[in-house]
């Protein structure tokens, strides 16, 4: 695993150093709009622990954490109406190092929706 680098601009967000768009925010996570949307819905979500990548996150976060992250996760697409209660469904995927084309090494989760993502493998 590489080092955590502390000034990623995850980081700098989560420091208060650059602005966000927040949609959610708990005790352990972050929820903000991409800067870049893909799709009408594109939000990441972040811990704010200092983990580099998923699996990073998912084999050192304290259980408080990863709960709090996934819980998170669920409140967000309610909150945005992509989830199947009362939307239309999402993507939610992550991007890990070299072979995943991973921009900010900050662990992050995007979640995609209003509009249909298409199909994984075509
Ligand atoms: P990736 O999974 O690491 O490849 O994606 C990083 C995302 O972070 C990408 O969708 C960017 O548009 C987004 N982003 C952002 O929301 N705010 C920023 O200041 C920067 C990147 I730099």
């Amino acid at each position: 695993m590489p080092a955590y680098d502390p000034s990623n601009i995850f980081a700098r967000i989560l420091r208060g150093e650059i602005p966000n768009d927040t949609v959610l925010e708990t005790p352990h996570t972050l929820a903000f709009r991409d800067i870049r949307p893909q799709a009408p819905v594109h939000v990441l979500v972040i811990p704010k622990g200092a983990y580099v990548s998923y699996d990073d996150f998912a084999a050192n976060a304290p259980d408080a954490e990863i709960v709090d992250f996934h819980r998170a996760v669920a409140r967000v697409t309610r909150d945005l109406g992509v989830d199947l209660d009362q939307g239309q469904g999402f993507r939610a995927i992550t991007n890990a190092g070299e072979h995943g084309v991973q921009e900010v090494p900050h662990f992050h989760l995007h979640i995609l929706g209003g509009r249909s993502m298409g199909r994984m493998v075509q």
